[in-house]
């Protein structure tokens, strides 16, 4: 691998993707285009107008796993538009609040998948028990509704950025556009005072380019960057509503250059997905992962590189208001004993890449965490740092946030004041994250419920 990493700098310093610019512009369907056009729109019954247009013809779902979401919605989306003459349908850009669209406030069930193999309940351990009894929340119905909700508002809004995310905008432009898409849904600004613990970004909106893996977006004041055509966006967002986050992920390109990346890491992540369960030892859901990923190559100007699992990030659990629990699945084989656990959340994600497969931090900033251990309140000879930990506290809790939504909040003159709170330890800073210059790489995610009928893929959609 040493020296795929020395070719690969080489031809970093020419580094513009030579032909594939050129492939673009002129043979290149944009990825969008698939998505609209592969989908059956079906965004959940909202959607039903959609129907008197034609566009839905059989067989229209394309995608590797949502018979469940898609044939159960089309059923009641036709009996639906049958029957009233007007049903509302969400706008673009997405603007019509959720609960609008669902008048009953039911809200559409994920993907369900059974375990591989049923594990005896008495294998497990009493401190399983235990902590399980503290995880009985993805059973309460007011709880798995509200988490249904916020996975719908992922995939409206994500439909929507396939649609329209086009090489020529701003990552800014993009990045507002989700967020103002995800807010509109939930029907909360998060303007006020509190709002925003009670539903919101679950994270800041990852618009992450080609080399840069992961954990990049705008900031304001910076120069803005401008989506080019042989771009590779892994666009990763969060929704959550009362600190359940629905954590997913997908890439988009333009250029089917990078079609066979896509794919190994969608399929990569399914993989994921099928082999994750109850009792599961996460080292087997690992190696499966990285078998699927590494199954694939990719032809990149007449040069063919292995899709490379990327070692040193991973996959996570996710508690209410944490994004990151504690729990991790990598994507390369390793010797973790550690199971997963009936009533637990995981957000399995996988990234590919071209390049050499060990992130390192790049520069800029992408968002700030409270550690949620952290105190309520904190003593500091900085009076900045104490009114800025305040409204932390106040709007963000120990969810990871970035710039703009702090500034949207009218707050301003922070900077001395986070890193204050960064060198304290009460909050924690995350940089972005690069593999080597000249490589490209991809992402797809999804949050899955261990619960005890099955997996729930709460954020399973007909695109991914
Ligand atoms: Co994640």
């Amino acid at each position: 691998m040493g020296s795929k990493t020395a070719e690969n700098d080489s031809e970093g310093g020419g580094n513009a993707p030579p032909s594939s610019t050129k492939a673009n512009a002129t043979g290149g369907e944009p990825r969008g285009a698939h998505w609209s056009r592969d989908g059956d729109g079906t965004l959940g019954e909202g959607d039903a107008d959609d129907d008197a247009d034609g566009a839905n013809g059989p067989g229209i779902d394309t995608s590797l796993n949502s018979q469940t979401v898609s044939s159960t919605n089309m059923k009641k989306k036709r009996k639906r538009s049958k029957k009233k003459s007007s049903v509302l349908k969400q706008s673009s850009p997405p603007r019509v609040p959720l609960a609008d669209l669902f008048p009953d406030r039911q809200y559409p069930h994920g993907e369900s998948q059974p375990y591989e193999c049923v594990v005896e309940n008495t294998a497990r351990t009493t401190a399983e028990e235990v902590r399980h009894q503290s995880r009985h929340h993805i059973e309460d119905e007011t709880i798995l509704n509200d988490y249904r909700k916020a996975a719908e508002i992922h995939r409206q809004v994500r439909r929507w950025t396939q649609e329209t995310a086009r090489p020529g905008q701003t990552l800014t432009d993009i990045a507002v556009g989700i967020e103002d898409g995800v807010r509109a849904l939930l029907d909360n600004a998060g303007l006020e005072t509190g709002q925003g613990l009670l539903s919101g970004m679950g994270f800041p909106t990852g618009l992450s380019l080609n080399n840069c893996v992961a954990h990049y977006t705008p900031n304001p004041g910076q120069k803005d960057v401008v989506l080019d055509s042989s771009d590779v966006m892994k666009v990763d967002f969060g929704v959550h509503i009362n600190g359940w986050i629905v954590d997913s992920a997908f890439t988009m390109s333009f250029d089917p250059t990078y079609d066979n990346l896509l794919a190994a890491v969608k399929d990569a992540t399914n993989t994921g997905i099928k082999n994750a369960g109850v009792d599961v030892r996460i080292s087997d859901v690992s190696a499966a992962i990285q078998e699927a990923m590494e199954s694939y190559e990719v032809d990149i100007n007449g040069r063919t590189f292995p899709v490379k699992a990327v070692r040193n990030i991973s996959g996570h659990n996710i508690e209410q208001y944490r994004i990151h629990a504690g729990k991790s699945i990598p994507f390369v084989k390793n010797n973790d004993n550690t199971k997963m656990e009936l009533g637990e959340i995981f957000a399995i994600e996988t990234f590919g890449t071209t390049g050499r497969g060990y992130l390192f931090d790049g520069p800029g900033v992408y968002g700030y965490g409270k550690d949620p251990s952290a105190p309520k309140k904190i003593t500091s000879h900085l009076a900045s740092a104490k009114s800025l930990y305040q409204k932390i506290n106040e709007n963000f809790g120990s969810l990871v946030f970035c710039r703009r939504y702090l500034e949207r909040l009218g707050v301003e003159r922070y900077l001395a004041g986070m890193n204050s709170l960064v060198s304290s330890g009460h909050v924690e800073l995350y940089q972005p994250l690069m593999d080597i210059k000249g490589s490209y790489s991809a992402q797809f995610e999804h949050t899955i419920l261990l619960r005890e009928s099955g997996k729930e893929v709460i954020s399973r959609g007909d695109d991914y």
